[in-house]
């Protein structure tokens, strides 16, 4: 397929795909333990395969004490019991492929728990021959090895008395970092990354796969606050290269890394298809670093990240996950607005170039949430970060209300499947606390209603399985100078799609690029978010202007 621009696409199943992620303890409850588990999902997997999906990401199933909500895995072979068994997994797995759905697992393998035997013998003894398959160093000066801190906690460094030395970790002192330089712990993981797809898993999600390599030396920094030093170090394009080699180009697969700290070129070092390493990535620089929607910021991440991906590399588009809040309250209007805000937003990261990932609920609009106090909070990283707080003389309530819009349960409340106790989400006692909108928020009320979100991206999904231009086509910002409205075209061959998008509580008016005034009169909008006749048709001083509501997105296709 000849590239709006003459270069040849190279086409693969996983940039055509829309991919829904399931944070499987807060989807469905099957046993009626509060935990959503396997045979819950499912029981769910229709739902989803309705919506069009053609990939599930299911977040981490291994055994595990649950101190990181499976993020530090105890055994990478065994399937931790409350979400089911190793036969409901292969059950699992035979339904979604009878679907025509594939799935994708996390890989965790910059950290384990430090529970699991690998880590139990390293800390044994300073002669076991685990001992270098994680991070040990003496102290110095009576503390720790260096000024590091680590994502949930003051120090990357952790005293263990068995020993008389600190081992290192990037994330909670329950999280030991996996040392990369063994090349036999390496030979181990690829090992374990074989079991999985020899099961018939169709590729990984692989959990902050920058941070493998460390700083050579682990130097003190000068700015310990800046954690980006814990990434994107010298080897770490060895080690995927060499996981390429052994493992990933075996099998036909789709690989994500999540990569945080990276910017548009250092994130091409990771998928560019000429160095074999990994097929996609997250970046962070809004999820992260870009707390509050600002659309100027939002744009030019947009374009930076398309003309360096250009020609060669393949990103994914996301505003919310497991561990950021849900994209409708931190993003757009979770209020008055909040129908036409989620449909807004799921316009936009399903038009822009690269693949886009639906996280469980935020097709039915699903919001953040304030708990009333910090015992309601079940996410590590925020226990961390309130303690660390107090103790830096924090009051609490403010440093609760401080914490509480960024909070990771903001998106880690139960699934709203209906009005009923808990959502329907369990018969027992959830884990978490359902949020309490759930009676006008959820699937039922969604799945009975023609212009509710849930359709909106079923149509939204359709477009993509019919037209490459969504897919492919060449991305051009179109913005004019109005704060508030985003458009841009994306163009393949002879299609040319315009999309425009009011990103604000009032009306905005949108001047159409000179070149299609007069070809404009021949445009069909082929979605959008308001029951009215579509913001074409409100072309007023003297046919130039689109005139759009609060929140009013549009996607027009430009017929030459
Ligand atoms: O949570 C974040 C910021 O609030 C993210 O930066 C996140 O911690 C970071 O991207 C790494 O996340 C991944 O690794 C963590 C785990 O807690 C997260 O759930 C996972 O997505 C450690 O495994």
């Amino acid at each position: 397929m000849n590239h709006s621009d003459n270069r040849t696409v190279n086409r693969a199943w996983w940039k055509e795909a829309v991919v829904y992620q399931v944070y499987w303890r807060s989807f469905m409850d099957a046993n009626g333990d509060g935990y959503g588990d396997l045979q819950g999902l499912m029981q769910k997997l229709d739902y989803i395969k309705r919506l069009g999906i053609d990939v599930i990401w299911l977040n981490p199933i291994y055994e595990s004490p649950d101190k990181d909500n499976g993020y530090d895995i105890a055994d990478y072979y065994q399937i931790i019991p409350k979400a089911g068994t190793m036969e409901d997994f292969r059950k699992l797995l035979v339904k979604v492929h009878e679907l025509d759905m594939k799935l994708i697992m996390d890989l965790v393998v910059n950290h384990t728990s430090y529970a699991h035997p690998w880590f139990e013998e390293s800390r044994s003894s300073l002669d076991n021959p685990k001992r270098d398959w994680y991070i040990w160093k003496p102290g110095k000066e009576e503390g720790p090895p260096n000024n590091w801190r680590s994502y949930f906690e003051p120090s990357t460094w952790t005293y263990d008395e068995q020993t008389g030395e600190y081992y290192f970790h990037s994330f909670a002192k329950e999280q030991p970092d996996l040392n990369w330089e063994n090349a036999e712990l390496r030979q181990e993981i690829y090992r374990m990354m074989r079991f999985w797809l020899d099961q018939g898993i169709d590729g990984f999600r692989m959990d902050v796969i920058n941070l493998l390599a460390k700083i050579p030396g682990f130097p003190d920094t000068e700015w310990p606050e800046h954690i980006d030093y814990l990434g994107n170090n010298p080897g770490i394009h060895d080690y995927l290269q060499e996981m390429n080699r052994e493992v990933l180009r075996h099998y036909n697969i789709m690989t994500v890394g999540e990569i945080p700290f990276v910017t548009p070129e250092d994130g091409l070092l990771y998928v560019a298809e000429k160095r074999q390493e990994l097929h996609t990535l997250f970046h962070f620089q809004v999820a992260d670093d870009m707390p509050a929607w600002d659309l100027d910021r939002y744009r030019h991440i947009q374009a930076t990240w398309h003309d360096a991906f250009r020609h060669e590399g393949w990103n994914s588009q996301f505003l919310n996950n497991h561990d950021h809040t849900r994209q409708v309250t931190r993003y757009g209007n979770d209020g008055a607005y909040r129908v036409q805000s989620a449909k807004l937003l799921a316009t936009m990261i399903h038009t822009l170039p690269g693949t886009p990932y639906v996280f469980q609920g935020e097709e039915i609009g699903m919001t953040g949430v304030d708990f009333p106090s910090i015992d309601d909070y079940q996410d590590i990283a925020m226990h961390n970060k309130y303690r660390e707080a107090l103790e830096k003389g924090g009051a609490p309530d403010q440093v609760l209300r401080e914490l509480q819009p960024l909070s990771r349960d903001n998106s880690r409340t139960p699934m709203q499947w209906n009005g009923e106790q808990h959502a329907g989400f369990t018969t027992g006692q959830p884990w978490i606390q359902i949020n309490p909108n759930y009676a006008e928020i959820n699937v039922e009320r969604d799945l009975a209603a023609q212009d509710s979100i849930y359709a909106y991206y079923q149509r939204l999904i359709s477009l993509r399985k019919m037209h490459n231009v969504m897919v492919y086509g060449d991305y051009a910002d179109q913005s004019g100078g109005e704060a508030h409205v985003y458009a841009y075209t994306r163009s393949l061959e002879e299609e040319t799609w315009l999309v425009v998008l009011n990103h604000s509580d009032v009306q905005q008016l949108y001047e159409l690029p000179a070149p299609w005034q007069d070809r404009f009169q021949h445009a069909r909008a082929l979605l959008h978010n308001y029951d009215g006749p579509p913001a074409k048709d409100k072309v007023e001083l003297g046919g130039t202007c689109l005139q759009l509501r609060p929140h009013e997105a549009v996607i027009y296709s430009i017929i030459d």
